[in-house]
């Protein structure tokens, strides 16, 4: 490769890099954003727009105190698109759900919400 061409190449790859189309982004949730749930979860799972590397991929649960309810590391779940983790037995209050998700093409995307477990 000559100069001209290793420029074209790196102007190329940031150009894709830069397409939003496979990056993943949250497409629902279970709990789901600002429910109120009767009864405690047993995990937290998300559904998102693309395929994630698990291994690159992480959901933490931690109530008002900051203290993680998450346990073990977040996997796939019926499908590449979905990311689950298991969680402790919840106490009632306020929970928020922190996602850090790694798709299939590298990029990395993260976002949280909140549910609340009535007592
Ligand atoms: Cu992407």
């Amino acid at each position: 490769m000559n100069r001209r061409t290793i420029v074209f190449a790196a102007t190329a790859l940031i150009a894709s890099a830069d397409g939003a189309s496979a990056h993943a982004r949250l497409r629902s949730a279970s709990p789901a954003a600002g429910e109120r749930l009767s009864a405690a979860p047993k995990e937290v799972s998300i559904v998102f727009s693309e395929a994630l590397e698990p291994k690159f991929s992480t959901i933490d649960v931690h109530n008002a105190a900051g203290i993680r309810f998450d346990t073990g590391a977040a996997r796939s779940g019926v499908d590449a698109k979905t990311l689950v983790v298991a969680v402790k037995p919840l106490p009632p209050g306020d929970y928020t759900v922190v996602w850090h998700a790694t798709s299939i093409d590298t990029h990395k995307t993260e976002g949280s919400y909140s549910f609340m477990l009535l007592g």
